[in-house]
């Protein structure tokens, strides 16, 4: 069974397999998580970026994608860049599909390489405005289904909250969705 945890922490600092990154398209880095990876995880990251804008991703990683690249220096093996949508309430419903899609294809990327541990940030939910408790649903919503399917070889999915308001919400929203007790644990 996959374990679900919340923790308020850094996501650089994370002892993990994979790491996911709240990246943008140009898959060449930006503020927020993705300027914290690039920065702590060095140049490697960035020259595998440009390699698969070269490639495969010549247009850019769409919204709602996901694709692994080294971690370069930090504790993990692999950054795992998805690219959340851009909070807009007029197309709500078709832009939580893509921020759902965001974990399921990272989830399956992270997967498929043989992580067996996976770290999140609050996709969508700074730069993109996402308002942080509806993220927190759509987050731990898709991901429990996930590990209930495909994703159930993962022995844990951790979310990795910046800062105390963040990590709160997602207690609260967890609670909420009655995923008390087993399977999911406070901070480490
Ligand atoms: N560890 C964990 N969470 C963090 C960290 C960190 N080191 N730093 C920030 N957060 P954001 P987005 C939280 O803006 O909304 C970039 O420029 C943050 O408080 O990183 O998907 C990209 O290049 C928030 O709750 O990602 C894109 O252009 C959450 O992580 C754009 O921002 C996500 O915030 C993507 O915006």
């Amino acid at each position: 069974m996959t374990r679900i945890t919340l923790v308020e922490g850094d996501i650089t600092e994370q002892q993990v397999d994979a790491v996911v990154n709240a990246a943008n398209s140009s898959l060449l880095g930006g503020g927020g998580v993705d300027g914290a990876i690039h920065r702590k995880g060095g140049s490697q990251i960035l020259e595998e970026c440009r390699r698969l804008r070269a490639s495969h991703w010549g247009r850019g990683l769409p919204t709602g994608q996901a694709v692994a690249t080294t971690a370069g220096r930090l504790p993990a093996r692999w950054v795992v860049h998805t690219v959340g949508p851009v909070y807009w309430e007029d197309e709500y419903d078709d832009r939580a599909e893509q921020l759902a899609s965001c974990y399921r294809e990272s989830l399956r990327v992270a997967a498929e390489l043989g992580a067996r541990t996976v770290a999140f940030p609050a996709v969508s939910a700074g730069v993109y405005g996402w308002p942080l408790e509806d993220a927190a649903r759509i987050a731990l919503g898709t991901v429990a289904a996930a590990v209930a399917g495909p994703a159930r070889e993962l022995t844990e999915v951790r979310f990795v909250l910046f800062g105390t308001a963040a990590y709160g919400t997602f207690e609260q929203v967890w609670r909420g969705m009655g995923a008390g007790g087993e399977g999911r644990q406070g901070q480490d």
